[in-house]
């Protein structure tokens, strides 16, 4: 057997953690011949609960599962991960604003950025899940300077997949028939979910749909507002979904994309469309394998879609500047 992928997790203890551990756990990730260890960071207060999840975990017999650890120590959690990904966080209550949850949830980067940069592994790459998720991954790679920019990735998958489904939806086709939806921008409201260069079954979505108003009166802010929604029907955020999006993010970075497909993950923008540098935005993206990916260049790009997306920059700068304070040198 190869070496263990060592995947660190953080707020493993919570609903999105008891979602993800197991598939992880059962080779749903980096395919069945390769066995992985899970290193699982969560505060004190949480450590006897996540005790007794390890203890499923355990009981579940997984051939893949070499390790199970868990700590409240992000250096111990982190050490030697080949993967880490932050989940762990205050999620948004109903009715409470993105801006109580950037200033509550910021300061738990700056550590766990400082964390990875010391304890993690030489090719460790970064995914944030927890929100807002654009915004924390900068804030944490802020603290990182030992791991390349490349590394750092913040979750839109879910909107994509509530994106893809949606249009599927509508079109009544299988989902795996939509291809190419791209989230552009921050996962949020002024997310733009792109619907004019998707394809249903390798044509056009609009020429499919022919109804504009259906993509900017329902499309658009349905997907943009699913969270919400679902807080609203469950009294909780997205849990299954969201480690099931967590799941196709990394599995995305780590096969290779066909080549008439790709994928949607925030990046560190390298000016690309437009989008300021160094700014934590979604694009379209295809992975070579390992984690080596790029921009998909010249997508096209009309002047709506040109507001949406600068529309969204705007709002990561302004989120930026919230919480200058909390960004490293
Ligand atoms: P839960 O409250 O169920 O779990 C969060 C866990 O994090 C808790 O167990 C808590 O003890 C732990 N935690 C808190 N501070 C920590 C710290 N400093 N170090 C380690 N662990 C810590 O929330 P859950 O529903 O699992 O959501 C987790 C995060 O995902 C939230 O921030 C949420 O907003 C975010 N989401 C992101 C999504 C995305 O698409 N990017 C969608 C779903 C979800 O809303």
């Amino acid at each position: 057997m190869s070496t263990p992928i060592r995947v660190a997790i953080t707020g493993a203890g919570g609903q999105i953690g008891y979602a993800l551990l197991f598939r992880i756990a059962s080779g749903a990730l980096f395919g069945p011949d390769r066995p992985v260890a899970l290193q699982l960071l969560e505060i004190t207060p949480a450590l006897p609960s996540l005790g007794g999840t390890i203890m499923e975990l355990e009981d579940c017999a997984f051939p893949l599962l070499t390790e199970v650890k868990a700590s409240d120590k992000a250096e111990v959690a982190f050490a030697d991960a080949d993967w880490v990904i932050l989940v762990g966080g205050l999620p948004r209550k109903d009715g409470m604003s993105r801006a109580d949850l950037i200033r509550a949830n910021g300061p738990i980067f700056t550590g766990q950025g400082k964390a990875i940069n010391e304890a993690a592994g030489p090719n460790v790459r970064v995914v944030t899940v927890a929100n807002p998720c654009n915004t924390n991954c900068l804030i944490a790679k802020s603290h990182a300077p030992k791991v390349p920019a490349d590394r750092w990735f913040a979750m839109t998958m879910l909107d994509q997949n509530r994106a893809t489904a949606q249009i599927a939806k509508k079109a009544g086709v299988p989902v795996s028939s939509v291809k190419k939806v791209t989230i552009w921008g921050n996962h949020s409201d002024t997310q733009y979910p792109d619907y004019k260069n998707a394809e249903i079954a390798g044509v056009p979505a609009p020429k499919v749909l022919r109804e504009d108003s259906w993509f900017t009166e329902t499309f658009i802010p349905t997907v943009a507002k699913r969270g919400g929604a679902v807080i609203k029907a469950r009294g909780a955020s997205s849990a299954a979904s969201a480690a099931n999006a967590a799941i196709d993010t990394v599995a995305n970075l780590y096969h290779p994309t066909p080549t008439d497909e790709w994928f949607s993950t925030a990046v560190v923008s390298d000016g690309s469309y437009g989008i300021p540098s160094g700014l934590i935005y979604s694009f379209p993206l295809q992975s070579r394998g390992d984690a080596a990916w790029s921009i998909v260049p010249n997508v096209p790009i009309d002047d709506d879609a040109r507001k949406r997306l600068d529309a969204s920059a705007a709002e990561l700068i302004s989120e930026r500047d919230a919480v200058k304070d909390l960004l490293g040198p």
